[in-house]
């Protein structure tokens, strides 16, 4: 068993992803551990009821995504060392956190609603979502040259969009966001990402 086990739901996306990736890219020994039993008996076992969770042998179990991806940033390398930098990159990851609540008010069991909400979501809150995250990118990634936390967090977050996860919403809409959608390239073509991808 090795010193670090992230523990989330089996599907290669969510909240979860981002933290398997960063531990893959970091290079470190981790344990993949993907949660398929009861989730009703597992749940009040976790700190604030929700995966991911991730325990460091030793010293315990952290929860909440972004301050897992922050742990895991400052212990390997995958954040800025300067205090300001790390902080913005922080507060990227916070507001794929904001759009990821935004995107889940569109979900209705009406198919014509969910059109609706969807429609006016991307048109909405998701435009200028991606507009405000571009201004955040120095281009390809999120503090320039060097891949961070906050690079894989938004590259998990947009790829269900590009991928068509959520009906009524175009995979087109970073058509428009040259730097966000250099920044899916650029992390897609890192070589541990593309390795990860590849598995
Ligand atoms: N704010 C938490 C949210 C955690 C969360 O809600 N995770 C979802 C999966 S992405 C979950 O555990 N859902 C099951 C539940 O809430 O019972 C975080 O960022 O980690």
């Amino acid at each position: 068993m090795s010193e670090l086990t992230l523990t989330y739901f089996d599907f290669p996306g969510g909240r979860g992803e981002a933290s398997r990736l960063a531990l893959h890219v970091a290079g470190v020994a981790w344990t993949d551990d993907r949660f398929v039993g009861e989730w009703a008996a597992k749940k009040p076992t976790t700190p604030f009821g929700g995966l991911p969770v991730l325990h460091v042998a030793g010293r315990g179990t952290l929860s909440q995504s972004n301050a897992i991806l922050a742990y895991i940033g400052r212990e390997f390398g995958l954040l800025p060392e300067d205090s300001f930098e790390a902080a913005r990159h922080a507060a990227l990851m916070n507001a794929v956190e904001d759009l990821r609540a935004e995107a889940a008010t569109t979900s209705r069991p009406d198919e014509a609603e969910k059109r609706a909400a969807r429609e006016a979501f991307t048109v909405g809150y998701l435009a200028r979502w991606t507009a405000n995250a571009e201004k955040q990118i120095r281009g390809p990634f999120v503090g320039g040259t060097e891949i961070s936390v906050a690079d894989l967090k938004v590259y998990v977050a947009l790829r269900s969009y590009l991928t068509g996860v959520y009906d009524y919403i175009p995979t087109t809409v970073l058509d428009e966001r040259p730097k966000l959608a250099a920044l899916m390239d650029a992390v897609a073509a890192h070589p541990k990402v593309a390795e990860w991808l590849s598995r």
